[in-house]
């Protein structure tokens, strides 16, 4: 049976998280959740207090934390806003195929400037015509003499106006499907990268959302990342590592709804009675409070096998999945908690129902992650 104790240092950086939330995150989350600000100054905190390339070993300046404190800082970044969060972390999801699939000398030339001082990545697998069936993807890298040339176009890139590298999925031989894909990091000066216009977003607000056009745009052979059909396995052990984290930031959104729901039962009086002693509301808290122990018990022991060097697809699927699904249904009751009050944008938790909706989208739509878990399931029984 793993034991989910944190360490001493696990402590100290949910303590770091927990201010930064609380203290810089939390009082700015409204306000740019309303205007879709994209707050810049914060992201610059974040780096600042090592909370940003939290996957990166520090041989190349990063923060070298492991999964379970990755997930541990998340869950409290996204109490406070997970549109935030998702910009902060979007980081990492953008690096770990330079950790999986670079080599030694790419990842000192390209890590260890990147992690010196602030900058944002942006990862670019999903297309207009292909999220779900990745191995499908059109944007073609083409070779020439000692380059390659990119043209496509990728959408819902997290932090894409931003980004000054971008990791890009390509196909250098469409007949060859999935194996024909290539990684490759392309800096954002490259001639003929061009993000598109933000999107308006339901929830995630503060996070920003661009598409990313590839107009014959060459980058030298050595940013390939791998051999060039390795693109789709380094995709997808990408996604390995970072479903979990998603497992943690909806566990944060779905605890930020039961701390507003609880605290509101208790002083919110009706039939002479705070609603807290009403069974119908005491029964929902316990089945939101179930769904949260539940959730982040699935992301720990996803984050504590990838810690021990097991894939983990299986269990990063499922608590991806599980958490995200659960935010939803805790969101959505506490929402009911808080009535018609529950509805109106002065109060925090319909921002949760919004934010939360997301998580059951991207790194892959939960009915991917069903597909996932039952392939790794089935295997057990042929
Ligand atoms: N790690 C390493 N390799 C993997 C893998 C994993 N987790 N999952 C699959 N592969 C390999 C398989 O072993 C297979 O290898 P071969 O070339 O030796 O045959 C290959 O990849 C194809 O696998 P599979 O047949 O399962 O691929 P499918 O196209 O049927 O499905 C899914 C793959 C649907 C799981 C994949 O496309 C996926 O995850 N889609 C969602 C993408 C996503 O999350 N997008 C969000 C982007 S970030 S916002």
């Amino acid at each position: 049976m793993p034991d989910f104790s944190l360490t001493e240092e696990d402590r100290s950086l949910q303590d770091l998280a927990r201010k930064f939330a609380k203290g810089d995150m939390a009082p700015h989350a409204a306000e740019c959740d309303r205007a879709g600000r994209f707050p810049e100054e914060i992201y610059r905190k974040a780096f600042e207090l090592g909370l940003m390339n939290l996957n990166v070993p520090t041989e190349y300046g990063g923060s070298g934390l492991t999964l379970l404190q990755q997930c541990v800082i998340v869950e409290e970044l996204a109490h406070a806003c997970a549109g935030m969060t998702t910009s902060i972390i979007a980081n990492c999801l953008a690096l770990e195929p330079i950790l999986l699939g670079g080599s030694e000398e790419q990842k000192r030339a390209i890590l260890t400037p990147f992690c010196g001082s602030y900058h944002l990545a942006s990862f670019c697998l999903t297309e207009p015509a292909g999220g779900s069936d990745a191995g499908a993807i059109a944007t073609r890298a083409r070779p020439d003499g000692d380059s390659y040339v990119l043209s496509g176009e990728k959408c819902f890139i997290t932090n894409g106006p931003h980004a000054s590298l971008y990791t890009v999925f390509a196909s250098v031989d469409p007949a060859l499907k999935h194996r024909g894909i290539a990684a490759f990091v392309v800096p954002r000066g490259t001639p003929g990268v061009v993000p598109g216009r933000e999107e308006e977003k339901m929830g995630h607000r503060a996070s920003s959302t661009s598409t990313v056009r590839f107009e014959e745009a060459r980058i030298p052979k050595g940013n390939r990342l791998g051999a060039e059909g390795d693109g789709f396995s380094i995709a997808m052990r990408t996604l390995d590592q970072t479903r979990t984290p998603i497992g943690a930031l909806a566990t944060g959104i779905a605890q930020a709804a039961i701390d507003h729901a609880a605290a509101y039962s208790l002083k919110r009086q009706t039939f002479g009675k705070p609603i807290a002693e009403h069974q119908a509301i005491q029964f929902k808290l316990a089945d939101m409070a179930m769904k949260v122990a539940a959730s982040r018990l699935l992301t720990w022991q996803s984050a504590w096998t990838i810690d021990r060097g097991e894939r983990g697809t299986l269990e990063s699927s499922m608590a991806k999945c599980f958490a995200s699904d659960s935010a939803m249904r805790v969101a959505d009751e506490a929402i009911q908690i808080f009535g018609g009050y529950g509805y109106m944008k002065d109060y925090p938790v319909e921002k949760l129902l919004r934010d939360a909706k997301l998580a059951q989208i991207y790194e892959g739509a939960n009915e991917i992650q069903r597909i996932v878990i039952a392939k790794q399931l089935l295997k057990a029984y042929e």
